[in-house]
């Protein structure tokens, strides 16, 4: 059984493999199955591709912001290839049976882990097993849609074979994904990861990501990574070993952790191990600067533990980023002011704003429910999240109106803009800070004017996307 998996997210600038499908190919082929991957970022010529291999099942993953595109996705390979269709991913383990009850073309949902499920779904199809079997599965039966026992979110990442990279062209990317653990056992009220990857810590040891940076290096001559998982420093003692053994093994690695690392977590030893071991930037979810909402929103950090992580990372000579959101629960414009303040103590390299976004089922999504103004389950609001353009929000609160959310968000970009400069002048990065701000403010007017998202041109170069492939 031939399986072609297609990876539909756009990005632009910065290409990131994708290494939710490294990893079902990894399966797929470890169970004795043919599998290629396509990255619409990458390859504009995708028909003839999928004309060529011929698939009998085509895979997409999906996030609750891509679900549009998938689905626009899905109907043209369907006039492609006629294959069957099966999406997976973070949208799909949350919404479950409910994804093929919006999208009718759409024929299988894998919901949860997708390494066992997928090999067992091809054997299905097979005629070797049946439908019903597969664990964490949604299929249609006689016009309805039938939903599995779910699948315990309990692979042992260590026994998984490496992420399939040669299926990809790697020197078209900008570095290679390391995915060092999966699930978080926090309970940010913005965050799905909990129903997308599970609540327990999973993380894989020391020396299986050592393992895979070297036979990264020794397969594809990659030498610059990035750390793709959410939790990094929840075992410092593994951390540590990490660092350890890439300097041992003189790896000679650059690597960033710009996400996953949670500032309550981030010793001097620990960012000290990391910094030694060729890890260049570290990033920092902040979120708010109001003492008073981030315990509203379950940070489960204090601003002195913020302070603290980023002033010991910049004395350890990383580039620091921080993220921010505008408008959470309890958040009003004076707490947006206490934001701005508070980001402009830090001195970040780098700072990025996001007008916030309940993401379904997540705590937040459960409050904007029942105390939110307007709040729009429809999703239409999820391209906005891609900071595309001024951002309509996805509520309002009677506290907090509108107009005043998108004034504190409008604020807070501009503050953060002018702070970065500031705080480059007069290095050389002014350059690129300066290139950045015009390039959003040219997004911002195209998406003002024409109502979409200007980065779809990564989309619109695809043969497969566009109008009759
Ligand atoms: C790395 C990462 C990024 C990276 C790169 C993403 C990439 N494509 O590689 C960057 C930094 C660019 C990024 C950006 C964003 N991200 Co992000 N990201 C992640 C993160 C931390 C890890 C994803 C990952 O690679 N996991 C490792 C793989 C192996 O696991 P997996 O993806 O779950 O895949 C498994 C299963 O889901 C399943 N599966 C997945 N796909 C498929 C497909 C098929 C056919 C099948 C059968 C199974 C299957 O099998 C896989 C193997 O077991 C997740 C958090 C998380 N833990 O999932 C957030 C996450 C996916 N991101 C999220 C968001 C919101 C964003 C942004 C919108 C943030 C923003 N405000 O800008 C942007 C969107 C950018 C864009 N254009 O897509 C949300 C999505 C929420 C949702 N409901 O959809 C998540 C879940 C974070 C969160 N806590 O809410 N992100
Ligand atoms: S935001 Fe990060 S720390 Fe918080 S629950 Fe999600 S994955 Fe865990």
């Amino acid at each position: 059984m031939k399986t072609l998996l297609i990876n539909p997210t756009y990005f632009d600038p910065i290409r990131y493999p994708p290494a939710n499908l490294a990893y079902l190919a990894s399966g797929l082929r470890a169970a004795g199955e043919e599998v290629a991957i396509i990255d619409v970022n990458i390859g504009p010529r995708c028909v003839d591709a999928i004309r060529a291999f011929s698939p009998d099942v085509v895979g997409f993953p999906m996030m609750s912001f891509s679900e549009p595109t998938v689905a626009k996705f899905v109907k043209k390979v369907k006039k492609v290839a006629g294959a069957k269709v099966v999406v997976g991913g973070p949208h799909v383990s949350i919404m479950q049976e409910d994804v093929l009850a919006s999208h009718p073309e759409i024929d299988f949902a894998v919901i949860g882990e997708g390494e066992k499920a997928l090999p067992e779904l091809c054997a299905a199809l097979r005629g070797k097993r049946a439908l019903g079997s597969v664990r964490g599965l949604a299929y249609r039966e006689g016009g309805s849609v039938l939903k599995t026992a779910l699948r315990e979110y309990n692979i042992r990442l260590d026994e998984l074979p490496f992420p399939a990279w040669d299926l990809l062209d790697v020197r078209r990317y900008d570095f290679l994904p390391v995915v060092d653990s999966r699930g978080c056992p926090y309970r940010c009220n913005y965050c799905c990861v909990k129903d997308a990857q599970g609540r327990a810590w999973r993380p894989r040891s020391a020396e299986n990501i050592v393992d895979e940076i070297q036979w990264d290096i020794r397969q594809f001559g990659v030498r610059r990574f990035y750390i793709d998982g959410d939790n990094l420093l929840v075992d410092a003692g593994r951390i540590l070993k990490i660092c350890d053994g890439i300097r041992r093994r003189d790896l000679r690695i650059r690597w960033v952790a710009t996400q996953g690392v949670r500032a309550d977590l981030a010793t001097g030893e620990v960012l000290s191990a990391m910094r030694g071991a060729g890890c260049e930037a570290v990033g920092f979810g902040i979120e708010s600067g109001d003492e008073e909402v981030l315990q509203g929103i379950h940070k489960g950090e204090t601003l002195a533990e913020i302070s603290s992580a980023v002033k010991m990372a910049r004395d350890r000579g990383f580039y620091v980023t921080g993220c921010f959101m505008v408008g959470n629960v309890g958040e009003t414009m004076s707490s947006v002011k206490k934001s701005i303040a508070f980001m402009k103590t830090l001195r970040l390299d780098a700072i990025y704003v996001n007008s916030v976004v309940p993401y379904p089922k997540t705590d937040l999504w459960e409050w904007a429910k029942s105390h939110a103004i307007g709040f729009r389950e429809d999703r239409a609001f999820f391209p906005a999240t891609l900071q595309a353009g001024d951002v309509e929000p996805a509520f309002e609160t009677r506290e907090f109106p509108r107009d005043e959310r998108i004034r504190a968000y409008r604020l807070f970009l501009r503050e953060a803009f002018w702070t970065q400069v500031r705080h480059h002048f007069p290095r050389r990065a002014l350059f690129g800070i300066l290139l950045k701000g015009l390039k959003e403010r040219l997004a911002k007017l195209a998406y003002r004017v024409s109502g979409k998202d200007p980065r779809e041109r990564v989309l619109k170069r695809c043969d497969l996307w566009r109008e009759n492939p």
